[in-house]
């Protein structure tokens, strides 16, 4: 097939660019019913992109370009089980997770859908008993803590999950995450806290991370200052992983160690055994709820057609901003406070998954992938960045996310939220012309300063609230548009080659710094200076 850049449809999508004045405002004027024709609803979720700069003929050549791309043909090979993760010879099956109890799903011909309720039934049975206090630490206590140790894919989505769905989570017990090699993350996560009522999930696919076993050796060590007694590690530590060896080696039995399997990517593994953390606080049963999103949208990505199909649409919309308008960066900006860090979770999701620069084939790409992902909740972003989005001269794609329920009892205070959210998208797609800024006897000096050239372009999102159902919902809509843009951008995006160089160094230096001295450095004079100014001047046990 020729390059992507080089094929008909691509073409056809650049001339249609070249070709058109697409300003808001017309597009608007020239069809009344704009704002309700260009949405969709998917698994609770509704969906206007009626502020994006397309129209029916964009629309039609970006589905164009999803067919021509063999984007349902890849999207069936990711759900047989095929290896699709080619680089890392991997099937890719994070809908395993969250698929129907007899839906069969093979990988290598042997069903994997089983196992999957195998570990869902063992981790709410383990679960149960901690949250309803049976399950006692090593002096009898209660378990009033836990912490999840775990690093990228092993924390970032447990922590926004956490954060998420607190309304739902069991008040009394306590969890945190403990990620950074920085002691301080430890240090501040433990320092009130008591081992004898503190849980350790120590979550690592492959339990040799570097991050994750520093934290997890510290809070052993923590842990048994203590309780003083090995027989301790029992009770007080648990592993998520797919290494029981390593596991064993680290001191927890086995029979505490939930597993997971080679073809869950780390970024994909938040409704895992990783997502133990979030079972711990909200219970089995909304654990099973937010399944149930998940699967209600990998079902809606799976059938409806791609005109209607609400991942496919967003990612072909998406592409469109990236590749031909020119945005180089996507603002995620959820009007709800407890998706605080549903931003930082997409920007894994997104960017490690679709931040390569070669084709599956390994031929160089001359077009831009993975847009550079960004937000803060609204309205606290209105107070910092917005600025920039509405009259900087970069062009930035922003996604609305908001609720028509509020969590809170502070309903009023909901109404302006979403004032609030409705009101940016409006400023943003239709600005403020001279004409208008005179009108409200601007000065002439003063009026260039207060024009807003509008043209942003902004999906907004709506569920009716959150729950555990719309969050497993939304994470697997994010999911399916990565999916989505790279089978189009023909890259691997379940790979992370990107990361290995700065680990296999970090272990280098880490070593030379360790040495007796410096006479052995060879890395570049920069790096060497460094090194030998961190030699000479780290402070060791200053308190
Ligand atoms: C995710 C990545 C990466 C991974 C972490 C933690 O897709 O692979 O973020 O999740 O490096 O790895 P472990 O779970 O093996 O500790």
């Amino acid at each position: 097939m020729p390059k992507l850049t080089e094929r008909p449809i691509w073409r056809a999508l650049a001339a249609h660019w070249r070709a058109r004045d697409a300003h808001l405002r017309k597009l608007f004027a020239a069809d009344p019913q704009r704002g309700d024709k260009y949405t969709l609803e998917a698994a609770g979720w509704f969906l206007d992109y009626s502020k994006q700069r397309v129209d029916d003929e964009t629309l039609r050549l970006l589905l164009l370009l999803a067919e021509e791309a063999g984007v349902a043909m890849r999207r069936d090979a990711m759900l047989r089980g095929e290896k699709i993760n080619a680089t890392e010879k991997r099937a890719v099956l994070h809908v395993a997770l969250r698929a129907a109890k007899d839906q069969v799903i093979e990988v290598d011909g042997s069903d994997v859908v089983p196992g999957v309720y195998e570990v869902l039934e063992r981790m709410a049975a383990f679960a149960t008993r901690v949250r309803e206090g049976d399950w006692k630490g090593h002096t009898g206590k209660r378990i009033r803590h836990v912490v999840n140790i775990g690093i990228g894919g092993s924390d970032l989505g447990p922590v926004m999950a956490y954060e998420a769905l607190r309304a739902f989570s069991q008040r009394d017990l306590d969890i945190r995450f403990v990620s950074n090699v920085d002691g301080a993350d430890f240090f501040e996560a433990t320092r009130d806290i008591k081992p004898e009522e503190t849980l350790f999930i120590v979550a690592s696919k492959t339990f040799t991370t570097q991050e994750t076993m520093a934290n997890a050796h510290a809070a052993r060590a923590w842990a048994l200052a203590k309780l003083k007694d090995e027989a301790a590690v029992e009770k007080h530590f648990v592993a998520v992983s797919t290494n029981a060896e390593k596991v064993a080696e680290f001191g927890i039995d086995t029979a505490n160690m939930f597993g997971f399997w080679d073809w869950v990517g780390g970024r994909y593994s938040m409704d895992s055994a990783i997502g133990l953390s979030t079972m711990l606080a909200i219970g089995p049963d909304n654990f099973r709820a937010m399944l149930d999103g998940f699967h209600a949208m990998d079902e809606h990505f799976r059938t409806a057609p791609f005109a209607q199909n609400m991942p496919v649409l967003m990612a072909l919309i998406g592409l469109w901003n990236t590749n031909f308008l020119g945005a180089a960066t996507q603002a995620v900006l959820p009007y709800a406070n407890y998706l605080k860090r549903f931003p930082a979770y997409l920007q894994q999701l997104t960017m490690e998954s679709n931040g390569k620069s070669v084709t599956l084939d390994g031929a160089q790409i001359d077009y831009d992938t993975s847009a550079v992902w960004w937000g803060e909740p609204g309205t606290n972003g209105q107070h910092s960045f917005y600025q920039l989005i509405h009259q900087g001269t970069r062009l930035i794609a922003c996604d609305f996310i908001g609720f028509c329920d509020a969590l809170s009892p502070l309903h009023e205070q909901h109404d302006l939220l979403m004032a609030n959210l409705f009101a940016q998208s409006e400023a943003l797609a239709f600005g403020k012309t001279a004409e208008q800024v005179r009108a409200e006897g601007t000065p002439e000096w003063l009026v260039p300063h207060r024009v807003f050239a509008g043209n942003r372009p902004s999906n907004t999102l709506l569920a009716q609230t959150l729950t555990p159902y719309s969050l497993g919902a939304l994470v697997a809509l994010y999911e399916h548009i990565t999916f989505v843009q790279g089978a189009i951008w023909d890259i691997d995006s379940f790979d992370q080659w990107g990361v290995e160089l700065g680990k296999q160094l970090a272990q280098k230096i880490a070593a030379e710094i360790a040495a007796a001295d410096d006479a052995g450095l060879a890395h570049d004079s920069s790096t060497n200076a460094l090194v030998r100014r961190y030699r000479a001047n780290r402070g060791g046990r200053k308190t």
